[in-house]
């Protein structure tokens, strides 16, 4: 299987995030993406490639473009006032406010930004766009002869929606990926997302739309972040109602409580009739994950990809979560190894 990477996921290198209240060093990192890119090597996975530039247009398919405005220019904005100190927000809009476009700095901010774990620095729009670039790349390796791909995305893309980014995510890489697919003339991709966290941003974008199936595997989101969305009972809107599907999982969860999951989920995107699958990889559902609760261990990666291929149809792995760094190149790999075996 190719691998596509961008040397340029670098120049996201937040210093600091808050988690309940605590400013502790990220981890999200770039020595992530350096340990899976090394795995590969490690394992001959295959080449590994870098992507070709596809502009803004793709990212507009799924993206408002006020918020690819904002996210393009934050950074600038921020730093003449601030400096080179990583963009914060310094508040968020309470329900029933005022949608008044202050562009003060850390206003502005808020207005786009869920959370307190994605500070935005003078690489982030650059480190972004690779990501997208990276996905899209290896998209059309997918589309073609080989049937798979692996997109070495960093930053990570899942949180983000049509108009906001948080959860390490500024472009929703997979979504992005999805979206251009089906421009290449597919009528139904679906999108299996297997990060502990829930895709919110990915069942976001296409919430009300029929011909991208959205599944996503996670911890329960009363326990868990993104707290907000990931309940069972979210099943799309509009034309999209019944094509999302959610399975949260309790905390403490292993390969005996997950397998049936996946099973449930490939039934599903199976009898959705996709003809093309994304899946959103994050490998936070690791026993040894430092901010996750479930329990799988290193083989049941290998399980994971091998049964992900029983469903036969062109398939793009795109990186998400995991965060146990020493693990997570093994654990990544160890999916794309068992898809093709
Ligand atoms: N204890 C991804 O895996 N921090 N994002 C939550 C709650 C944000 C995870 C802290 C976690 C985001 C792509
Ligand atoms: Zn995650």
């Amino acid at each position: 299987m190719k691998t596509v990477h961008s040397p340029h996921h670098v120049l996201q290198n937040a210093e600091a995030e808050f988690i309940r209240g605590r400013k502790v060093p990220s981890f999200e990192m770039p020595r992530r993406a350096e340990l899976v890119l090394e795995r590969v090597n490690a394992v001959s996975l295959g080449p590994v490639i870098e992507p070709k530039s596809f502009g803004t247009d793709p990212i507009l398919k799924v993206h408002d473009r006020d918020f690819v405005t904002f996210l393009a220019t934050a950074w600038e904005t921020w730093s003449t006032e601030n400096g080179p100190i990583d963009a914060f927000p310094n508040a968020w809009p309470p329900p029933r406010s005022s949608r008044v476009r202050t562009n003060r700095p850390g206003a502005e901010l808020g207005r786009y930004c869920i959370d307190l774990s994605s500070p935005i620095m003078a690489g982030t729009w650059t480190a972004a766009t690779a990501g997208a670039d990276t996905a899209l790349t290896a998209m059309e390796i997918a589309a073609g002869a080989d049937k798979c791909a692996f997109a070495l995305c960093r930053p990570p893309g899942h949180h983000a929606g049509r108009d906001y980014f948080g959860g390490y995510c500024f472009l929703n890489n997979a979504a992005i990926a999805a979206q251009a697919w089906l421009d290449r003339g597919l009528d139904k991709v679906a999108v299996l997302d297997v990060d502990y966290h829930h895709g919110n941003g990915t069942q976001d974008i296409f919430h009300d739309r029929a011909d991208v199936l959205t599944v996503s595997i996670h911890a329960d989101p009363q326990h868990e972040y993104p707290y907000y969305s990931g309940y069972a009972d979210e099943t799309g809107e509009g034309e999209g109602a019944g094509f999302n599907l959610n399975i949260p999982l309790a905390w403490g969860s292993d390969y005996a409580t997950y397998a049936p999951a996946l099973a449930e989920a490939l039934a599903r995107i199976a009898g959705f009739g996709a003809e093309a699958l994304v899946v959103s990889l994050g490998v936070d559902t690791f026993g040894g994950d430092p901010i996750s609760r479930f329990r799988l261990v290193n083989a049941d990666f290998t399980t994971m990809g091998r049964t992900i291929a029983s469903l036969g149809i062109p398939t793009l792995f795109v990186m998400e979560g995991g965060y146990a760094v020493e693990d997570i190149g093994v654990n990544a790999v160890n999916v794309l190894t068992g898809f093709e075996a």
